[in-house]
């Protein structure tokens, strides 16, 4: 049932609402400056900008910037932090800050300190900084770690990971531990390469996009104009949602004026609505209605997989019964989805954090593969797997060697230019360092970006953590929440650092296709001499601590040169040699897929069988049960983003899209509100197992029954860690909470 009160289509005028006032405000003549800057979006990993100028694509077509790229350039252009703020307000007064109100703060423009009992922030030299950082890095190795957020350049990343590991320190916490990681873990074990293996041409070239947990129309705006088109050619888009996102119905794109944006363009062939947490069912009932079809590619299959044996057993063995149980779907629906990927000439299967915020993301991600494979949809142009990627250079990051899964092909590369073999030992992810800084194991922390308190589940356990860590070090370019929450016991540095567009010498990034832009250099708008870049920052701490062997660290200054190491050491990155003369952009090397032939040892795609998950929710007494008189439901909650955030970073309260008006609300089935005898607008209080929110408003909407969602990283309050044990990644879209009211 539509609701008139809500938009009929995604994107559409409030885009050119949007491109219209951000133009006429103040900073518009800025703003323009910076899109058309030679730099990639700071956004997402879809990735624009660099060399082509800023509103084209890697293949040259223009109108490729969406207003997400404004709203990220527009807090980076506002005026730095009163000093006041800093010096006036306590830190108690600023933990009380809501996240949208700590970025309204401004641009961070110096150096600040917290030392310990202090109740506040204050400045403090760079000098002074570099001698606190380097006695902190001098703790033993294995107390010593990084987390990182992937909006850094490669240059910076490359470092941070090269100075810790010839520390001896594997500890490389990155956000995509909370992110793509069981993507990354999954796609290497079942096709020996973790990224996607579909560029933007391939792409072009498909007739058919399985869509799976993504909300691409707020998160990834340009891929709806793929969408759009590939529609246009006839083709079928096939999307797998527990929400039915407006966007994905239909979306109004800028790009196409006269086609799309008036009335919006129809997105989703078909909309499959599954049980939160249950896409391994889903995946699995499609390749069993493709064997009885007679929709397996038999020859693919055998020619270029192995395990497929164990795959087609299981797929016989288990009951339809179980698989529609598991799913909530109809086996008709998943009928139909099999029929659809056999008449399709080339399907691309993209998906986002409802495939991987699951406690069996891994095996979500295997039976992606298993399905690609089995329809003979993988292994030439436009067909293959895709994850569609977060931070904009979050992709950058794991080439880059940062993360705790390094491959061997870059181990021994490092090994190398180090001239050391490097720790033995297994660094901590995310979680593990979360969980390691609670236990009082660990002694210094530096924070290349991101909100890492604001980012975890149990909001209360992360603050304790950090607050356990001697040195917590933040590079930032504007406050976070975790600036105030997250404080280490001692001391904690607030290290004002530029942004991509303002960095003084050139840098490069790496698109989740793959595609790795260079940025020229800038200048900001700050008047102030004390930000730095990050790569300097990391030079200058590397050299202080190791000297000149056997890497001349100091010669690092120069980006150049460490464009230099990463060309001769990171696996695909020999194009990037000589990239400061060429300024030739490129695609990393053996990662685009043209023919069925894998990175595997044996060159076959490893098929496994994926078992269905338990999705059993506990009673309500496992929350502490229901006051007298009291009506209450347990429900999966999804916590997601809304249309007006950047994770952690909110930039607007409401989500028109979603009917949602402020952050304080819980969108649920019509059918739920109705079993427990509640109305729309109705106030209740959300318990989950590590904590509670009060007062929450309900809204209806077209969510799965059974089902609910919240915006985080509010919701994260409620949530204890529980998470996939092969990737360590967050079960953030299945939630176990009780509804009180
Ligand atoms: N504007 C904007 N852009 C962003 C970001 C941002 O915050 N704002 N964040 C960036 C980052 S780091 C990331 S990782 C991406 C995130 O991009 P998305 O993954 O699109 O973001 P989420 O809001 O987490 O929503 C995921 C979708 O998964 C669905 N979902 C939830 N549970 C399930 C499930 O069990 N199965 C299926 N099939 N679907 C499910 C939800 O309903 C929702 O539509 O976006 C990036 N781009
Ligand atoms: N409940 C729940 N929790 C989640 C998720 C969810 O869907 N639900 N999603 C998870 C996902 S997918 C992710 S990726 C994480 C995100 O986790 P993070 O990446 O840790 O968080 P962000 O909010 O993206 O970090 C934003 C901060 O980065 C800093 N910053 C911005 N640009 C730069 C720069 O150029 N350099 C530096 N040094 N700093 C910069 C700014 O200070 C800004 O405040 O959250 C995870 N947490
Ligand atoms: S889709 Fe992503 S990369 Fe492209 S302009 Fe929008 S935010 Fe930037
Ligand atoms: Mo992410």
């Amino acid at each position: 049932m539509a609701d008139p009160d809500l938009p009929s289509s995604g994107g559409g005028w409030p885009l050119i609402d949007g491109w219209a006032r951000a133009t006429l405000s103040p900073n518009g003549p800025r703003l323009w400056q910076t899109l058309n800057h030679k730099s990639a979006c700071l956004s997402c990993a879809w990735g624009t900008g660099g060399q082509n100028g800023g509103f084209r694509d890697e293949l040259g077509e223009p109108l490729q910037r969406c207003l997400k790229s404004v709203e990220a350039i527009a807090a980076e252009l506002q005026p730095a932090v009163d000093p006041n703020v800093f010096a006036g307000r306590s830190l108690h007064e600023l933990q009380q800050l809501s996240s949208a109100a700590c970025d309204r703060l401004g641009r961070l423009d110096r150096p600040l300190i917290r030392r310990e009992g202090k109740g506040h922030y204050e400045p403090i030299g760079w000098e002074e900084v570099f001698s606190l950082l380097e006695a902190a890095f001098r703790c033993p190795p294995e107390r010593l770690a990084s987390y990182s957020s992937g909006r850094s350049s490669n240059e910076a990343a490359y470092l941070l990971q090269l100075m810790l590991r010839a520390l001896g320190s594997n500890n490389l916490a990155d956000c995509s531990d909370l992110c793509h990681a069981p993507s990354s873990i999954g796609l290497r074990q079942a096709l020996g390469s973790g990224t996607s293996n579909v560029n933007l041409e391939g792409l072009h070239q498909a007739d058919c996009v399985v869509l799976v947990g993504s909300n691409a129309p707020a998160n990834h705006p340009r891929l709806m104009n793929e969408l759009i088109r590939l529609r246009e050619r006839g083709g079928t888009v096939i999307v797998i949602n527990p929400v039915l996102e407006v966007g994905l119905q239909r979306f109004g794109s800028p790009a196409f004026p006269i086609r799309s944006l008036l009335q919006g363009s129809e997105i989703a062939s078909i909309c499959l609505q599954p049980i939160p947490g249950s896409d391994t069912a889903v995946f699995l009932g499609i390749q069993k209605a493709l064997l009885e079809q007679g929709g397996i590619a038999w020859e693919l299959v055998k020619g270029c997989s192995e395990g497929w044996e164990g795959l087609i057993a299981q797929l016989e063995a288990t009951p339809w019964e179980a698989i529609t149980a598991c799913c909530g779907l109809s086996r008709e629906e998943l009928e139909l989805c099999a029929a659809r990927l056999r008449a399709s000439r080339a399907a691309v299967f993209a998906w986002a954090m409802g495939i991987t915020h699951h406690a069996n993301g891994v095996d979500n991600v295997q039976a992606i593969v298993n399905t690609a494979v089995l329809s003979g949809h993988i292994g030439r142009p436009g067909a293959g797997t895709m994850p569609i990627r977060g931070h904009s250079n979050v992709q950058g990051f794991g080439s880059m060697g940062v993360t705790v899964h390094l491959g061997p092909e870059l181990r021994q590369a490092l090994e190398q230019l180090l001239g050391q073999p490097l720790s033995p030992r297994q660094g901590y992810d995310t979680r593990a360092l979360i969980e390691a800084a609670d236990a009082g194991s660990v002694d210094t922390l530096f924070c290349l970006g991101g909100n890492l308190f604001g980012a975890n589940p149990d909001s209360t356990q992360a603050a304790r953590a950090l607050g356990r860590i001697d040195t917590v070090a933040y590079l930032a370019t504007k406050p976070n929440t975790g600036h105030f929450h997250g404080l280490g016991a001692r001391q904690t540095l607030l290290l004002p650092v530029f942004n991509r567009f303002e960095t003084p010498h050139r840098t490069t990034v790496e698109s989740g296709n793959n595609w790795v832009r260079l940025n020229d250099p800038g200048r900001s708008h700050l008047r102030s001499d004390q930000l730095r870049s990050e790569v300097h920052i990391l030079v200058e701490l590397a050299h202080r601590l190791l000297g000149d062997t056997p890497i001349a660290w100091s010669r690092l200054h120069d980006s150049a040169y460490v464009r230099e190491l990463i060309a001769r050491t990171v696996p695909g990155y020999g194009p990037m040699a000589g990239i400061d003369a060429s300024r030739r952009e490129f695609e990393v090397q053996g990662r685009v897929l043209s023919e069925p032939r894998f990175a595997t040892p044996s060159g076959r795609a490893r098929l496994a069988a994926t078992s269905l998950p338990e999705l059993t929710l506990p009673p309500p007494e496992h929350f502490g049960g229901l006051a007298a008189g009291e009506r209450g439901l347990v429900l999966s909650l999804i916590t997601a983003r809304s249309y007006g955030q950047h994770n952690t970073v909110v930039y607007k309260e409401g989500d028109s899209y979603r009917g949602m008006p402020h952050r304080h609300t819980i969108l649920m089935n019509r059918d739920d509100l109705a079993r427990a005898g509640w109305r729309a607008h109705q106030r209740v209080d959300v318990q989950g197992e590590a904590g509670v929110l009060e007062g929450v408003e309900i809204i209806p909407g077209e969510i799965r029954a059974g089902a609910a969602l919240m915006f985080y990283p509010e919701a994260n309050v409620l949530m204890r860690a529980v998470c996939d044990p092969r990737s360590g990644t967050p079960a953030f879209k299945r939630v176990p909470v009780l509804v009180r009211g």
